[in-house]
Formats: C-alpha cells, structure tokens, sequence
C-alpha cells in the first residue's frame, strides 16, 4: 500500500468508509448477504440462550396482517407488544395492530406458562408455523424475549425504511435467563458531554444485548452534568467545560428524568454517580468554599486524574454531599446510587476512610444502596449493608475487595484490561487509550466474571459492567466503533451460563451481527479476529 493509502488506512472512519465501498462495489450477491435477508438459525443469537431445541423443516413467516397479541388486561405485556409492533413496523411497513386479547397467533406475548426455571427476566420463545409466542412472568422477561425474536428475524428487520422481506423466523423452542442479575453499560458523559438523544441510542443499542443497567458517570473534574436546585452553579459554571476546551453541557431535572423513563421503558435502570472525594475539580471551581483553602480552583480542561478533592474536613463538604445525593436520589428509581470513591490520591487515607464512613450511611438514609469503585473497599471503610464494588484492577487477585466480600460486599466486575471499552483494540484505533493494555474482543471474552477475582465467589459477584469513559473519546460515531463489538461479548458474559463459553462459536455469532448493525446504521470496529457476515474472503 502507497505510504498515503497506509495512513488514511489508519484512520478508522476511512477504514469504514473503504470496507462500504469495496462491499457495496462487490455487486448482487455480498448485497444480499449484507442486506441481510435469511433468518438466523434457530439459537444462533446473542448472548447465546440456556437452551435452544431446533424443529427441522418448521418456520413461521410474518404476514402483512399479523397483529401483536398480548396478555389480556396487563399493562405490561402491552406496553412491550407496543415497543414490538415500533421496532418492526418500520422495516415491514407492516401495520402490526397491538390488541390485548392473550390470543396465540401472530406474535403473541403472554405472562402465563412460561416454564418456572425463567425466573424473573428469562422467557420462553416457541416458533410455530402459525405463531412466534413468547411467555414469561413479567414484562422484563418478555422483553428481553423480544430482543431474541429480533435476532432470529433477519437483518433487514433493523432498516430504517421498508425493505422487501419475507420475515421468517425459524421453528423451535428457547428457554432463556440470565446468569447474573447486573449486566451493565457506562457512558462517562462527564470527560465529554453526551446529549440526551445521544443517551436514548446508547440504550437502545444496549438492549438488544439484554443489557439491564446504564451508570452515567455525572460528574468528574472537567464537568458536572446534572442540575441540582440546591447549588446552581454547579452546571450554572461547573458544566461548561469538558475535556480540551468545548462548551460542556449538562442534563436539566427534566432532560435527566426523561432518560431515566426512556430507559425504565426498555427495562433498564439508571444507575447515577457523583465521583466523591476526588475527580471533583469542577465541584471545586464552583463553591470556593468547599476547598481546604477556601479558594475556588480553575475550571480544568486536561485529562490528568487523581489531584482534586472536596475538603473532607470541612462540615461544608457534608452537607453539599447530602444536598446532593438527596437531589439525585429523589430523581433515581432504581436502587444504587453511585458514589465514586476511585483514584483519590490528593486525599490523605485516612481523611478518606472518615469521608466515605459518613457518606455511605447518607447514601442509606436516602433509602439507596451504596454502590462504588472497588477502593470503597478499604479496610478503614466499615461495610455498609448491601454495598456493591465495582472492580476495575487489572489482576486476577485484589485483598482489598476479598476483604469487603468476606464482610458481605457484592463485586460488579469490570477489569479494566478485559472490559474498559475506552482501551484501544490494536496500534491502529484511533480513539481511546491504551493504559490498560490493548483490549481486542477476544481480550473482553475470553475470561470469567464468577471466577475471575480469587477469594471472590461467584455467588458474591452481582455481574458484569462495561464502562466508556471519554476522555479522548467525543462523538456518537466514536461510542459506537469503542463499543461494539466489545459490548456484545461483555453483554454474554453477564448472560449466558458459564459451559456455554466457547470463543469459536461466539465468534461466528457475533460475525452475524455485521449485517445487521449495517442496517441499524451503526458503526462498528471490523475486528479481524471475526469473519464478519457479508465481507468474508
Ligand atoms: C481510570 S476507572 C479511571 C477514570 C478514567 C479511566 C480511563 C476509574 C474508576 N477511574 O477516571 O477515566 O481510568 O480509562
């Protein structure tokens, strides 16, 4: 390749922009396979279910006067056959009429007979040559049901616009539920600021991969990003700056609530954090006061962790924490509320002990669970009941968080080296960082959340979270290439029972997920360790 070539190469936007043109040039036949036409093999989804019985020579095939047939008389199952009939209108153009008449035909979404092993989130998918019937025990569980149904239509099911189908659905029976409860995505909308609809995407993608909690990193040193009554200037001055200089932004208590709603629609919860003592520059450069020194600091635009904090010995310090967290736990539905607690370094050890053993019983009193990164877990840190630690080391064996589970805490597991989506793939992504090594998708699935940590049993692990941090990451089209397809394989990890794992079989999975991100318009890092549907030889 001409040293030119090479380099514009390099840059990932042109790699895509080259792979569009070289498939697109390549005529009729990679079309069809890219635009996705033939159904999945029964199972062949992802996560990968509990258990998948194929029927041979058996498959059901949408008609354009199908409707949505839900549970009679509940709310729920309708509210999920609505979100159906939206995701699959578009690309039918279908009218797919939603009637709540419990009927078993069509599609049809029922809270009864279900087999009892699905639990809470699972369900039971039975393709018939007369219906596709998901049952489960709650809406969550049909849901989650539905971004099965997804997948095994085919690809062109996710297009924008209608497209020709048939819409088949291969015969057989799933019976599907979580290994873990917590199976969670972070968006640092703090480093950069990410508008709402930005926000509305991330879960909309998310979902598709039974992904169940989204953490919104709120606030860091170079921007607060969500309104809070009790101290204006906290976004009023605190929220115009982000990482290299741009205008910042923040979320107002409605922009805020919207997203907790949108995400409550899609069975997600939204899990808050406020980073406390340090990462907390744009606090200090808002309230003078709440510096040692009484000395307000300067707005902070560089990407350096591990300088500032809240005056720890001040009364001030606490009751803007209370203020705070009482604001955001009035806001938060569900049950964490998230309180930092990493890279602390500009706090004296045992100034912040004596800090995070009065914060965390605040956090109780709002009637919230504590949640934090794994340094909560200091030895001087009295366990709070319930608390959960979010691991971020990148070692397979960490005394502190041993310590705080053998006292009762519950771990979510996010290593850095295997689920940081921020971390590059290779030498050649452009965004991201790399201090966690490079992190290609065979790096973030090839490991065990249950065992992964020693002295830490499964049992004390609630799940898995992968987190997008974003300091050198700034638009839409940059979150998408960083998550996927990393964000699937941490999604299956958090799913899928543990004899399931099998990288070889993952692989060819998630291949044929390229065809249909390509119809969701969603920009993906063609990792060469798969053989993506549609570009192979
Ligand atoms: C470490 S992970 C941090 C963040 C950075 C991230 C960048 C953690 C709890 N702290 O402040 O954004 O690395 O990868």
């Amino acid at each position: 390749m001409a040293p030119i070539l090479a380099r514009l190469w390099r840059s990932w936007p042109a790699r895509i922009a080259a792979v569009s043109v070289l498939v697109l040039g390549a005529g009729a036949v990679t079309l069809t396979t890219r635009g996705g036409t033939a159904p999945a093999p029964m199972g062949e989804v992802l996560p990968v279910p509990v258990s998948v019985r194929p029927a041979a020579d058996i498959s059901y095939t949408l008609a354009p006067d199908a409707a949505v047939h839900t549970e009679a008389g509940s709310a729920e199952a309708a509210q999920v056959g609505a979100y159906l009939a939206g995701l699959l209108r578009p690309s039918t153009g279908y009218a797919l009429p939603v009637v709540q008449d419990g009927q078993e035909s069509g599609v049809s979404l029922l809270l009864t007979g279900a087999d009892p092993v699905v639990g809470s989130e699972g369900y039971q998918l039975d393709v018939t040559e007369e219906a596709v019937v998901i049952r489960a025990r709650t809406g969550t569980g049909l849901f989650n049901g539905v971004q099965t149904l997804r997948q095994l239509l085919p690809p062109r099911i996710e297009s924008a616009t209608a497209v020709p189908g048939p819409w088949t659905v291969r015969g057989g029976r799933i019976v599907d539920y979580p290994r873990f409860p917590y199976r969670g995505a972070m968006l640092d909308v703090a480093r950069h600021f990410h508008p709402v609809e930005t926000v509305r995407r991330y879960i909309d993608r998310i979902v598709l991969y039974k992904i169940n909690h989204l953490h919104l990193h709120l606030s860091d040193d170079q921007g607060w990003r969500i309104a809070v009554d009790s101290r204006p200037r906290l976004t009023e001055y605190g929220g115009r700056t982000q990482v290299g200089g741009g205008p910042g932004g923040h979320y107002t208590k409605a922009q805020y609530r919207e997203i907790v709603e949108y995400a409550a629609q899609r069975h997600v919860t939204v899990v808050p954090e406020i980073d406390l003592p340090g990462h907390t520059n744009a606090v200090l450069a808002s309230y003078a006061e709440l510096n040692c020194d009484g000395k307000a600091r300067k707005p902070y635009t560089g990407t350096d962790v591990g300088f500032s904090t809240l005056c720890t010995t001040k009364e001030e310090s606490y009751a803007f924490v209370k203020d705070v967290l009482g604001e955001i736990a009035a806001l938060t539905p569900g049950p964490y509320l998230h309180i930092g607690g990493d890279e602390a370094t500009a706090t004296p050890p045992e100034r912040y002990a004596a800090f995070m053993n009065r914060v965390q019983p605040m956090v109780a009193a709002t009637g919230k669970t504590v949640m934090g990164w794994h340094q909560i877990g200091e030895p001087e840190v009295r366990h709070q009941e319930g608390r959960v630690l979010q691991y971020w080391g990148r070692t397979g064996a960490d005394p502190l968080v041993a310590g705080a589970v053998a006292k009762g805490a519950r771990v979510v597991m996010s290593p850095a080296n295997r689920a940081y989506l921020d971390m590059k793939y290779d030498e050649e992504t452009v965004p991201g960082q790399k201090w966690a090594g490079y992190v290609e998708v065979r790096d973030a699935y090839d490991w065990d959340p249950g065992s992964h940590l020693e002295d830490v049993p499964a049992s004390a692990v609630l799940g898995v979270e992968a987190p997008l941090w974003t300091e050198a990451i700034s638009t839409e089209k940059e979150i998408e290439y960083m998550a996927f397809p990393r964000l699937p394989a941490i999604a299956e990890l958090g799913w899928s029972p543990r004899a399931t794992h099998d990288w070889t079989a993952f692989a060819r999975r998630l291949g044929a997920q390229g065809p249909r991100w390509a119809a969701m318009d969603l920009g993906f890092h063609h990792s060469p360790q798969v053989t993506w549907d549609g570009q192979a030889g």
